[in-house]
């Protein structure tokens, strides 16, 4: 009998459920659970390809010592005896925990009370300080606490959504698939994106504002003193629920477009027009994300927005509020758990001192941390100068995503001890790893997750761990016991963490705190296991079906249940230079998640965006004498350079190049954008500011070009230029540099660990400058090979499909090696829609041939038609060609 359960996507933080189907063959299949209030059963195109990513190749089966498998006793007994003789020798802030918002709460949970109550240290923090801290910094500072007020609800209910800084469309897309429903519903919805990039998200504006990196607090400034100019402030509100407003309207200026739109780069008219919709429009929702948070001005950030929405009584109520979009799976739950050096637990204080020892008397702990550890950067800092002494590093890969990335990867090699808890084994920081400790992945733990709008949602496992892995929380807390403190952490299974978390959020609670879910204290195994979605708070003495916006009875957790106005002032910062005159800014592609460890093993969701790139107006490429599908080269104040691809677009604004995050030293040859990112932080929150570097970009020169496919992933790859990627039945690449000294074809036979046997058929083109070779065994393509001394005119689709092909007839194969299909195939161009595999010529055809709707491109290809999440680029090729048939 094929089995079926309900459980939770792990990648964004729209928290969406997901039922996944085991057959009795052992085939996954996933689909959106109708029944999950985040997606009513949509599902994006990450969520949708989860069942392949659970692909065992390279997957860590058992604990690592110095590279070699141990038992987990031994591996758990090193860990505990590093940890205690650091402690001994060099006191408790000597040790430290680096985790991840994409640990389950209950994880999440273990490692807070052992490092805060046990070990006596608060050097515990996360990525979430690359991620949301300066959201976490602006509530506290506005409401007395870490508090989303609204629902996702609001967004469907609202006359006009505000986009700050997040590319929904991409990041959030089932979200951002319920905002365009709605909006189709109901067309006199506005929505206003705010991001210095036309991206997938602007599809859907009434109102793109390419905003200057940082120009926001200006913006949000101006319309504070318009918003009091016009008289559109709610008095009564501001007088009875808040203090600061004189303040803040003061800092905040004068409400000139002119000035404004020098600060923010925007044309005055634009101005004018946002202002005027915010005042006039009651039911507002400002959706915010990384290109807010990352910021070193990003707290200011956070707080000039909620300023405007404080100013118009707009919060807690249906249709309105201040909104920051989480973008892990669980970073509510880490902030919940107080995962982050500067919190406590169950959202308590570190620097207040009842708070403190509540904690400490229900954990019945030795110790509590009193005062806050190291953030990210500064715990990488204390790395490198040998202040601590052993680190555990969980579900996050630093040597990729922190800032300064190549100094971070030198801190880890130079620290003593240093243990890896992954679900992979070859990840560029499991590499560093002297302890590598193989953890459950999804679909094979049991956990709590918390939702963008604070829905917490059960994890449940439908698969056998692989080989001896085992959960995070069962890691920590047994290195716990073997630490000496056997009672506090002998659970025996998530059931029992969550219910102590439950009863912690409503210890001695009363209502002063907003985090409760007293209800779920006593939760049972058997209660845990059928945990449905619930929103918090949920107080032991909750209704069930109580409306749990915040805010709206105009009641904050200051100590005087008053909100604050925040002055901010901070204007946009120059940080180009005539040696780096370019403003770098990062972020995500649709269809990868991060690190690319898991999506990256999909070849459905490779096929959208395969290496890395840099967008590049044309103006500056003219410039630079860089064309489209060249190779740059972009270089920072660090002294680190990136190679990737020129990818030529009018959707970026002059002066500045956006380059994805995805790309590790597993993925590309010098793909790791935050090489070029130095540290610099916001003061409040410590978050860095990862979307603004200065670089310089030059086009990087190659004595060849090339493409190849293969069945077998490639020996290290002795190239400039390299990046892979999984396609059907193997891998795809794209090489430049300098050709192998041994010649393309003995280096193809040893690359590609081709058998001696293996057919090898050749061609060379225009005089020498192009050479084609193709390998096979049997009737089954081996390698394929495109060299020139230019970029490769090759098919790409067409050729990663060919592997997984027969390829029986010996005078067919030359087609192969032409690097076209043939003519009853036409090219299908780059992959746009990854559920159905359409490519981007498909869908100009469709168009030429007079589809003239998403959904008759829908209907006449299939693209578009399962998870939607490519509608707005098919929405965009559609008005491209309108726009080239009008000009
Ligand atoms: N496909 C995909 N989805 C994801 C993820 C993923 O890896 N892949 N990761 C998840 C995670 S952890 C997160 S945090 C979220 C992030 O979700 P988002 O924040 O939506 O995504 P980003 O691409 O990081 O950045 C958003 C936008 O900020 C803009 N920006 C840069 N500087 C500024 C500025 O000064 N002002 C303004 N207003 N905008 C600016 C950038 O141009 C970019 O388009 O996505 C989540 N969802
Ligand atoms: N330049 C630039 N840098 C950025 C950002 C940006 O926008 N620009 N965004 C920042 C943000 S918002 C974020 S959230 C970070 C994300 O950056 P990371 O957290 O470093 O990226 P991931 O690839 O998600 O890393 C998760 C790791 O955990 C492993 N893993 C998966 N599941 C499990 C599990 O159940 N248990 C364990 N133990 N391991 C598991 C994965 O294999 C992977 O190695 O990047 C930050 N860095
Ligand atoms: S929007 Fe996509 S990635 Fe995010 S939770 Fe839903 S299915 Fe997963
Ligand atoms: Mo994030």
């Amino acid at each position: 009998m094929p089995a079926e359960t309900r459980t939770t996507c792990p990648y964004c933080g729209v928290g969406c459920g997901v039922i996944a189907r085991v057959e009795d063959d052992g085939r996954v299949s996933v689909r959106g659970d109708p029944e999950h209030p985040a997606n009513f059963g949509r599902l994006c195109s990450k969520g949708s390809a989860l069942a392949e990513t659970l692909d065992p190749a390279g997957r860590a089966h058992s604990p690592m010592l110095h590279g070699r498998p141990v038992s987990w006793d031994t591996a758990l007994d090193a860990v505990a005896t590093a940890f205690s003789d650091a402690i001994r020798d060099h006191g408790p802030d000597s040790v430290a925990f680096y985790l991840s918002g994409q640990l389950l709460t209950e994880d999440y949970y273990v490692a807070n009370k052992l490092m805060k109550g046990f070990l006596g240290s608060a050097n515990i923090d996360t990525n979430s300080r690359l991620c949301m801290a300066s959201s976490v910094a602006g509530h506290r500072r506005a409401f007395g606490s870490d508090t989303v007020p609204g629902t996702y609800e609001d967004l469907e209910l609202a006359d006009l959504v505000v986009l700050v800084g997040s590319n929904m469309a991409w990041c959030h897309p089932v979200l951002y698939q319920r905002l365009a429903v709605a909006k189709a519903a109901r067309p006199s919805m506005k929505v206003v994106v705010i991001d210095p990039r036309r991206t997938a998200s602007s599809d859907l504006a009434d109102l793109h504002l390419a905003i200057r990196p940082d120009g926001d607090v200006a913006l949000f400034n101006g319309l504070l003193a318009h918003l009091a100019e016009t008289g559109a402030i709610d008095e009564d509100f501001v007088a009875a629920h808040t203090s600061g407003f004189a303040q803040a309207l003061m800092a905040a200026g004068r409400a000139d477009p002119a000035t404004i739109a020098e600060v923010t780069g925007l044309p005055a008219q634009q101005i004018r027009q946002f202002l005027a919709l915010f005042a006039a429009t009651e039911k507002v929702v400002t959706c915010y994300s990384q290109g807010v948070n990352q910021s070193s001005v990003g707290s200011d950030k956070v707080n000039g927005l909620i300023n405007c929405h404080l100013a118009t009584g707009r919060i807690g109520r249906p249709g309105m509020g201040p909104f920051s979009l989480t973008g892990q799976p669980n970073a509510m739950g880490g902030r919940e758990v107080g995962g982050l050096a500067n919190m406590l637990a169950a959202h308590m204080a570190i620097e207040n001192p009842q708070d403190r020892d509540r904690v400490q008397r229900f954990w019945k702990a030795p110790a509590i941390a009193d005062r806050p550890g190291l953030k990210a950067v500064d715990l990488f800092e204390a790395v490198a100068d040998g202040r601590i002494k052993a680190l555990w590093i969980m579900s996050t890969n630093p040597v990729v995503s922190m800032p300064d990335a190549d100094r971070v990867k030198a801190a880890i090699e130079t620290c003593p001890f240093v243990v890896v808890s992954d679900i992979e084994m070859h990840t560029d920081t499991a590499r560093l790893a002297h302890v590598l400790l193989p953890a459950t992945g999804w679909g094979e733990k049991n956990g709590t997750v918390t939702n963008s709008e604070r829905r917490i949602s059960r994890q449940r496992a439908f698969l056998p761990p692989p080989g001896e892995a085992r959960p995070d929380w069962w890691q920590m807390a047994d290195v716990a016991r073997r630490m000496g403190f056997e009672d506090a952490f002998a659970y025996p299974g998530p059931h029992a963490i969550f219910a102590e978390h439950a009863a912690l959020s409503a210890f001695e609670n009363g209502g002063s705190r907003d985090f409760d879910i007293g209800a779920h204290a006593d939760a049972t195994e058997a209660e845990y296991a059928a945990l449905t979605p619930f929103q918090w708070p949920q107080p032991a003495q909750a209704m069930p079906d109580a409306d749990r916006r915040f805010f709206g009875d105009g009641r904050f957790f200051h100590p005087d249940r008053r909100a604050r106005f925040v002055a901010v002032t901070a204007a946009a910062e120059t940080r180009t230079s005539p040696a780096f005159p370019f403003v770098l800014n990062t972020g995500r592609v649709r269809d990868h998640w991060h690190t690319m460890t898991r999506t990256g093993k999909s070849a459905r969701l490779s096929a959208h965006l395969a290496e890395p790139f840099a967008e590049i107006h044309p103006h500056d490429a003219a410039a630079y004498g860089i064309a489209d599908a060249d190779l740059v080269e972009l270089e920072s104040v660090t002294g680190r350079r990136v190679v990737v691809r020129a990818l030529l677009t009018r959707r970026q604004a002059p002066g500045a190049v956006f380059v994805p995050m995805h790309w590790t030293d597993e993925t590309a040859a010098l793909g790791r954008v935050d090489t070029l990112i130095p540290g610099r932080r916001d003061p409040l929150s410590g978050q860095p500011a990862l979307k603004h570097a200065a670089v310089s970009l030059r086009r990087h020169a190659a004595a060849f070009h090339g493409f190849a496919v293969a069945s077998s992933r490639p020996l290290p790859l002795p190239f400039d230029y390299w990046a892979l990627a999984r396609c059907e039945g193997g891998y795809r690449m794209e090489l430049a540099g300098q050709p192998p000294a041994e010649g393309w074809q003995a280096w193809l036979q040893t690359a590609f660990h081709l058998p001696p046997q293996a057919e090898v058929t050749g061609y060379v083109a225009r005089e020498g400058r192009e050479l084609r070779l193709a390998a096979f065994g049997g009737d089954r393509l081996l390698a394929l090979l495109f060299v020139s001394d230019e970029p490769v005119a090759v098919s790409r689709p067409w050729a990663a499909g060919q592997l997984a092909e027969p390829h029986p007839d010996r005078r067919m194969r030359t087609r192969l090696i032409a690097g076209r299909p043939p003519a009853d195939q036409p090219d299908k161009g780059a992959i746009l829609c990854s559920c159905m595999g359409i490519g981007v010529n498909e869908i100009a055809a469709a168009a030429e041939g007079g589809c003239s709707s998403v959904q008759a491109v829908g209907a006449q290809t299939g693209a578009g038609t399962n998870c939607g999440s490519c509608r707005p680029e098919i929405r965009k090729i559609l008005e491209d060609l309108r726009r080239v048939a009008a000009e």
